[in-house]
């Protein structure tokens, strides 16, 4: 039957074709020729998700007598990208569902170039319409996505609209319940990218993982020819001049005793050209060496400690999400007040004025996607996703020296779904960057009464190069024995970070020093001089990351007057003041 077979070829082609699935993002997108399309965007809210049924994205207007349209993107809601929704409106506060975000731009269009549409993130899951069609998906918060353009684009009035869903989903990454608040909206910068026909897209070059003399470099452009590329250092005088092969790569290395390696005290960093011939991008990369040697971490050959800390991509004082490169020095100085040398992203890649900044302070970077506790391990496409997020952080952040870890989950039980899971992260991970550490952190350290010490049973933490661990004595665990008995037996022969501790307290509450239950800085303070104490009892820490810098925003936590919808382990309060024990983690950090 013709009428069935195109029925079924239709379908066919608007899977191929409608449903496009987001294009992983050029390297250094922030290094391009961008347009930016953040701003004020009009939009709807759409609680019972009927926009997508009624076509609104074709932004229609009545043009006969007898034409009404039960939508408008004019003169309604505006909101303003990038951000998160629920900051922006009383009513939008706990919103969960779907908003309609739209806008009209203009482009210069030359006959040689090509567009692309880019987004930071966009919290959790969207589709894009291009002047009434759908141009692309994607699905997950925190990694960058792109869509070619070239052809959808006009030169004037083009309609652009973005159906964003924040729903929680068992399926999804993270799952249907996280301690942090669930940011709905278009969280990150939104670009419209233009480049030559044949770009250079991707580009990877560190330091060898040992050598301190030698760079690894490789360089792949967007189509599959034959071309020559020039990659320069201009400070190292370094330069060669390449040809890709058949599929459009070529891969060197540069011999040098020259180069000033980058660390925490002395954040070096050089420009690096890449050109090809109808192309060229620049950058700022740093050069070091970091490996794991028996219970040590080593970098620049020398044995490091860790003085890490946590924090979310939130701005407290705004109860929003961090977008901005101002929001990043907010968040950064606090950390770096503190003495830290590390900063611990929780719980999923932030955005790149974070990572950027981070770099050019000195701080050592632990990046991971949010596989937190509640992740169906057993579905195929949910570990799928997870591949998905994985590649897309880590192709955006390979040639930051700063990233010195790669995350790969935190609080999971031992399955052997869980492990077939993980695993499958740390090859993707191996597969595409062999320079960095992998860690996960748990929180099954035990206390072991027959021997008197902590210890830990998951055979997986040998996939890792580094074992971290979330162990909140003091606060969800009692005290076995006193902090000055308290010894580890865990991950013996491997480094260990404690990368989680710490208890909640109310700023300006003053109460028992040794009642859990005060919720004071008091309390707080004790909570980490005893846990201070228990560090020197375990012998291959080296490293640790107290939860959190700062007070957080969670639906977890519902005590009326000490929580009120906030996570209060934070060293610095919602309203930005230090509290007591902040003073303890300083001079903790100062002494090491
Ligand atoms: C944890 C989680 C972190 C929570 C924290 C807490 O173990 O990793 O995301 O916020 O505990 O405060 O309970």
């Amino acid at each position: 039957k013709p009428r069935t077979l195109y029925l079924a070829l239709s379908l066919i082609f608007s899977l191929i074709f409608s449903n496009s699935i987001a294009q992983q993002t050029m390297t250094n997108v922030y290094g391009r020729n961008v347009q930016s399309l953040n701003g004020k965007w009009d939009a709807i809210i759409d609680l019972y998700d009927q926009g997508r049924k009624n076509k609104i994205f074709l932004n229609k207007k009545p043009e006969t007598k007898i034409d009404f349209y039960e939508y408008s993107f004019d003169h309604g809601l505006r909101l303003n990208v990038p951000s998160d929704w629920n900051s922006q409106m009383p009513e939008l506060k706990y919103y969960e569902g779907t908003i309609w975000y739209a806008r009209r731009f203009d482009v210069a269009k030359t006959a040689n170039n090509r567009m692309f549409l880019y987004f930071g993130a966009v919290s959790y899951r969207c589709r894009i319409y291009l002047n009434g069609k759908e141009i692309g998906q994607h699905e997950g918060g925190f990694t960058p996505f792109q869509f070619e353009v070239t052809d959808a684009v006009k030169e004037k009035d083009n309609f652009l609209a973005v159906e964003v869903n924040n729903t929680r989903q068992v399926d999804a990454i993270p799952a249907m319940a996280f301690d942090w608040w669930n940011y709905g909206g278009i969280t990150r910068d939104v670009f419209l990218v233009s480049t030559p026909k044949v770009f250079i897209e991707d580009y990877f070059i560190q330091l060898d993982k040992t050598k301190a003399d030698k760079i690894n470099a490789s360089v792949k452009l967007s189509e599959k020819v034959s071309q020559s590329v020039t990659i320069e250092i201009p400070e190292l005088q370094l330069k060669q001049t390449l040809k890709t092969d058949a599929n459009g790569e070529v891969k060197t290395s540069f011999a040098s005793k020259k180069i000033k390696r980058w660390s925490p005290s002395l954040p070096t960093l050089y420009k690096v050209k890449v050109s090809s011939e109808s192309d060229q991008v620049e950058e700022q990369i740093g050069f070091r060496n970091v490996w794991v040697k028996g219970e040590d971490i080593y970098l620049n050959d020398k044995p490091i400690f860790l003085k890490s800390i946590s924090f979310h991509e939130e701005i407290p004082q705004r109860k929003g999400r961090a977008f901005s490169e101002a929001d990043a020095v907010v968040l950064l100085s606090e950390a770096k007040a503190l003495g830290c040398n590390m900063i611990r992203l929780a719980h999923y890649p932030q955005n790149e004025y974070i990572v950027r900044l981070a770099e050019k302070m000195g701080f050592l970077l632990w990046e991971e996607i949010p596989i937190w506790q509640g992740i169906d391990f057993k579905n195929d496409a949910t570990k799928e996703k997870a591949g998905k997020m994985m590649r897309e952080m880590i192709m955006r952040d390979k040639n930051r020296v700063a990233l010195t870890f790669w995350g790969v989950a935190n609080e999971t039980q031992p399955s052997a779904p869980r492990n077939a899971f993980i695993k499958s992260l740390i090859d993707i991970a191996k597969s595409i960057d062999t320079t960095r550490l992998i860690t996960a952190a748990f929180d099954l350290v035990r206390f072991n009464k027959e021997r008197q010490v902590f210890v830990m049973d998951d055979p997986f933490i040998k996939e890792l190069d580094v074992v971290a661990i979330n162990k909140y004595m003091g606060w969800y665990h009692p005290w076995p024995v006193t902090p000055d008995k308290a010894i580890w037996d865990v991950a013996k022969g491997q480094p260990l970070i404690v990368s989680e501790f710490g208890g909640e307290a109310l700023y300006g509450k003053t109460g028992d020093a040794d009642v859990v239950s005060s919720w004071s800085e008091d309390y707080q303070a004790t909570l980490y001089r005893e846990n201070l104490e228990m560090f020197k009892h375990i012998p291959n820490l080296r490293g640790t990351s107290p939860w959190v810098l700062f007070d957080f925003r969670s639906p977890f936590r519902f005590h009326p007057t000490n929580q009120e919808d906030w996570n209060r382990k934070g060293l610095v309060s919602d309203q930005g003041y230090r509290k007591k024990a902040w003073y303890l983690m300083k001079e903790y950090y100062d002494s090491k």
